[in-house]
């Protein structure tokens, strides 16, 4: 089961797919906004209840989809692979312990990313900071968290990063990853699946070039060292988020160091249970 915000005669609608082709437009029953649906207790029992209950429906292809985000703050998880670690560590001279050190360590590097008004949608452009030269995506598993803090569904995101920022020097990191168009959101939430089922999920990212491919790389989500509910704690923990959080968990797809994005190549970024997230690229 997945949820997404559509655009609908101007208006966001709440919809629901069960088989990738058509939305079931739970707007149409009182449903305006995602967010307290999410904090429904049965989620994907009340979700197949509605599902049964004659809603009227459109075609995925005839609709706009939007970020799935209102109002949760968008929060990012690192060096939770290790892919991530080595890159980040050959990147730096003097901050590589740091990353070394977080990724043993019990509490995991956590980062504000997105208000959710920032947040990119699919088909909309990821910017690359115009004061950067190298920049790259990073394809990332998301956690769809409820105020109460527990996991309510999956989705994907795009960590952009300007690896040459937070390279020269470790304490630029908000610069490297917080700027305009900077965090992209896959469309769907998946509802109903447990952890066990995610981790054997994969993940990947295809960069094309003037409709020639010159990136591609995946990888497990199983490859993550830290629980998913060990993320979203570390996150809770003497924070409270009334509008629920996404998070992404990090990434381990890291293109090769002599590779940085350009202006109006195309980001694809899939997870095999979720979809796809596609976005052009442009300097900001
Ligand atoms: O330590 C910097 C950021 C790490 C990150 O974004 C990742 O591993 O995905
Ligand atoms: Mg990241």
């Amino acid at each position: 089961m997945k949820l997404c915000r559509f655009e609908l005669a101007g208006q966001a609608h709440v919809g629901l797919t069960l088989d990738d082709q058509t939305l079931l437009d739970l707007t149409a029953a009182g449903i305006e906004r995602l967010t307290p649906l999410l904090e429904s207790d049965h989620l994907p029992k009340r979700l197949a209840v509605l599902a049964k209950s004659g809603l009227p429906s459109h075609k995925i292809g005839d609709v706009r989809l939007l970020a799935p985000v209102e109002r949760q703050e968008v929060w990012a998880a690192g060096v939770t692979y290790l892919r991530s670690k080595n890159a980040r560590m050959e990147e730096s001279d003097f901050s590589a312990t740091a990353y070394d050190k977080v990724y043993d360590a019990p509490r995991p590097e956590i980062f504000f990313k997105s208000l959710a008004e920032k947040v990119v949608a699919t088909g909309d452009p990821v910017g690359i900071r115009r004061d950067s030269k190298w920049n790259v995506p990073e394809p990332e598993l998301a956690l769809v968290i409820s105020s109460r803090g527990e996991i309510v569904g999956y989705t994907a995101g795009n960590d952009m990063s300007s690896r040459d920022i937070e390279g020269e020097n470790l304490l630029y990191l908000p610069q490297a990853k917080v700027y305009d168009r900077s965090c992209a959101i896959a469309p769907w939430i998946v509802v109903g699946v447990t952890e066990a089922q995610v981790r054997k999920w994969t993940i990947g990212v295809e960069i094309s070039r003037k409709g020639k491919t010159v990136f591609e790389g995946a990888t497990s989500v199983g490859q993550i060292k830290r629980s998913f509910t060990e993320l979203a704690d570390w996150l809770c923990t003497s924070q409270l988020f009334p509008h629920g959080a996404v998070l992404l968990t990090g990434t381990g797809v890291v293109p090769g160091d002599d590779f940085t994005l350009h202006a109006h190549d195309t980001v694809r970024i899939t997870v095999s249970g979720i979809g796809t997230l596609e976005n052009p690229v442009t300097v900001v």
